[in-house]
């Protein structure tokens, strides 16, 4: 069904699924975020909920848990909005489709047909085969925006790999054997942020090297992802972070003899096949948002083979005069978002090729 101007209501309380979604970010993945708002016959909110933790419950779930005991009443004859069809298989939860079936819901806003194939618009058949109306497509692109990375893993079998890099304002993104900052306390926050909504973060041997970086979120809530360092020849040694075995590390490279809890050498990961097979290794480990950290060689790479989703400059209003060449922005990267933050500007690119072909 297209958008007209009739729909509006159905794109305001779409909206709030969305924004409900959204705080499931970076505790969900491999799942998507998903919300739903459950709206009463005469057109009230009486229940709201997202998906809050993989494994946990949907986002439908919470939203009929959430009404109050004297609105329980309203729940058959109501409308369901949500921004994902309702999952129709048995997966670490029983099927949405079936509690929307049980709870005499009447009526069933969704934004984006669910790509996994254990679902695929079986579920949407399955409420219209019970006398639910269902509306489908409604901000459809939003919605695909929402959950870029779930579409990508989804139908590419991929993670969702995003680039990222401070640079001064004239181009320069650090000097070779010398740490130095270029980015403001306030953008370095924000980059953990990244961070804690990313499931893996890696770096090349250069930035190894030249930063002794630890790779993990310390400057906002939430989780540390897997980090992960380029060592091919295993030059590293223990004075380096990504060698404290502290949290869940891959180095790629040659195995070092030690009682290693959370580190794993991958040795055959490098060369030509360094970026298929990290990404491979990834998807197989459940790994859906990779951000790359640097350095321009390691992006360069992923620039190469046209291997990213995202590019995010952060861009101090300072110059550097010499140093290491921040790569060239590609043809294909248009730009989605422009911010300040104090004397960084952020920009945010997306890979103008589709992710998911809408239907
Ligand atoms: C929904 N509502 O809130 C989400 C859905 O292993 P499970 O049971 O958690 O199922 C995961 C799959 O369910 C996921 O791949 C996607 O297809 C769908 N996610 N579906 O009805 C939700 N998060
Ligand atoms: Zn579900």
């Amino acid at each position: 069904m297209t958008q007209n101007s009739s729909l509006i209501p159905y794109s305001s309380f779409l909206n709030r699924c969305f924004q409900l979604a959204k705080i499931g970010a970076g505790s969900v993945s491999p799942n998507p975020m998903v919300g739903a708002v459950l709206v009463s016959e005469n057109g009230k909110i009486i229940g709201e909920g997202w998906h809050k933790k993989y494994g946990e419950a949907h986002a439908e779930v919470n939203a009929v848990k959430s009404v109050k005991p004297e609105n329980q009443r309203l729940i058959a004859g109501s409308t369901l909005y949500c921004s994902l069809e309702p999952c129709f298989h048995f997966g670490k939860t029983p099927p949405c489709v079936d509690l929307v079936l049980e709870q005499k819901i009447a009526r069933v806003v969704i934004s984006n047909t669910d790509p996994n194939p254990l679902t695929a618009g079986k579920s949407i058949q399955k409420m219209r085969a019970a006398g639910i109306e269902v509306i489908t497509g409604i901000l459809e692109k939003e919605g695909q925006d929402l959950n870029r990375p779930f579409f990508k893993w989804i139908t590419e079998k991929k993670p969702y790999v995003i680039l990222k890099w401070a640079q001064t304002r004239d181009n320069f993104i650090g000097k070779t054997g010398e740490k130095i900052g270029i980015s403001e306390k306030n953008t370095l926050r924000l980059v953990h942020r990244w961070r804690s909504e990313s499931d893996a973060i890696f770096v090349g041997t250069g930035t190894i090297f030249n930063d002794n970086p630890r790779l993990d979120n310390r400057l906002f809530f939430g989780k540390n992802p897997l980090r992960i360092g380029l060592d091919v020849r295993g030059k590293m040694d223990f004075h380096h972070a990504l060698l404290d075995d502290k949290k869940e590390t891959w180095i790629l490279g040659k195995p070092k003899i030690g009682d290693w809890k959370n580190t794993k050498f991958l040795p055959t990961v490098h060369g030509k096949q360094l970026i298929p097979k990290l990404l491979q290794e990834l998807f197989l480990a459940k790994k859906q948002i990779l951000l790359v950290e640097g350095g321009a060689n390691i992006h360069h790479q992923f620039l190469e083979k046209n291997e990213w989703d995202e590019i995010r400059i952060l861009q101090n209003d300072s110059d550097l005069l010499a140093g290491v060449a921040a790569s060239k922005l590609p043809e294909n990267a248009v730009l989605v978002e422009k911010f300040q933050l104090g004397n960084d500007t952020i920009y945010m690119y997306q890979n103008s090729a589709p992710i998911f072909k809408i239907q």
